[in-house]
């Protein structure tokens, strides 16, 4: 079987889980998770999404993927809501090729309407690669977005080959630091005041800043005293089975 036709029976056969990564905020206080792909294949194994999403992103299945994903995130979120008093916020990938697909609004509209989820609990992820050109399909998607009342972000900000001008053209609501820019931000000078001027940056634009792939408490303190403004790594947890999220959610001071 070619790796395609095995994404392909792995759809079919319900073999995707969706685990959720938690986000804290500068004093640690959980605020929302990251949806995240895990595929465990009785064949393959475990198979990382680096390998599966590009795949599917070529033969169009990323587009009914992508929408599952979305509906079982913004099901566990809506629940999430009852147990939390409200106020945890869920963040969910979206490729270039779902953003830019015809009916991508409306199944985002849908979604909410279906499972009662607030507009600005929703965060999609999107990446920089996708703001290269941003007349055309892309940006009016991201303005009807918008206008639906959720929020968007730039996902492993920095790594783009973009300009950074659609921070001013588009309708951007937070950035999401790429965790290349953290490694070494405890040891390296220059390092450092990259990270510092990236999070002015954000603050400067009024953005929300998130660092990712933070995963020890100096660099959680660097950031915090630079005024970042939320927290993602394996300092707080990997990405958790929605049991485990729920649980999270339920101890949740
Ligand atoms: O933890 P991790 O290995 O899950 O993620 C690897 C990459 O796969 C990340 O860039 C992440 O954005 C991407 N990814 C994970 N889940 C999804 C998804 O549901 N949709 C899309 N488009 N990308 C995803
Ligand atoms: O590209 P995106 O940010 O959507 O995907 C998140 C990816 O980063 C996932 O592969 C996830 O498992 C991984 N990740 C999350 N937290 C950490 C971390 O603290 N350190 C490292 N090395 N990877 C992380
Ligand atoms: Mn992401
Ligand atoms: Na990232």
């Amino acid at each position: 079987l070619q790796f395609e036709d095995r994404v392909r029976l792995a759809v079919h056969d319900g073999l995707f889980t969706v685990h959720y990564q938690p986000i804290v905020n500068s004093e640690g206080t959980l605020i929302g998770f990251e949806a995240l792909l895990r595929w465990t294949d009785p064949v393959l194994g475990v198979v990382p999404p680096n390998a599966f999403i590009p795949v599917a992103e070529r033969c169009g299945l990323i587009v009914p993927l992508g929408k599952w994903v979305l509906e079982q995130a913004c099901l566990e979120a809506a629940g999430w809501q009852s147990s939390a008093g409200g106020g945890v916020k869920i963040s969910v990938n979206v490729s270039p090729v779902q953003l830019t697909s015809p009916d991508f609004v409306t199944i985002v509209t849908e979604t909410l309407a279906n499972t009662g989820l607030r507009p600005e609990l929703l965060d999609l992820e999107l990446t920089e690669s996708v703001l290269v050109e941003h007349g055309g399909r892309s940006a009016e998607a991201m303005q009807q977005l918008r206008a639906l009342g959720v929020r968007l972000s730039i996902d492993d900000f920095g790594t783009g080959y973009s300009s950074l001008s659609y921070l001013r053209d588009l309708p951007v609501h937070r950035l999401k630091i790429d965790r290349s820019f953290v490694r070494d931000i405890v040891h390296s000078e220059a390092g450092r005041a990259l990270i510092e001027s990236m999070i002015e940056m954000g603050r400067t634009l009024k953005l929300q800043v998130l660092a990712e792939g933070v995963e020890t408490a100096e660099q959680f303190e660097i950031l915090r005293a630079a005024g970042c403004d939320e927290i993602q790594g394996f300092i707080t947890s990997k990405a958790i089975p929605a049991a485990q999220a729920q649980g999270m959610v339920d101890h949740r001071r």
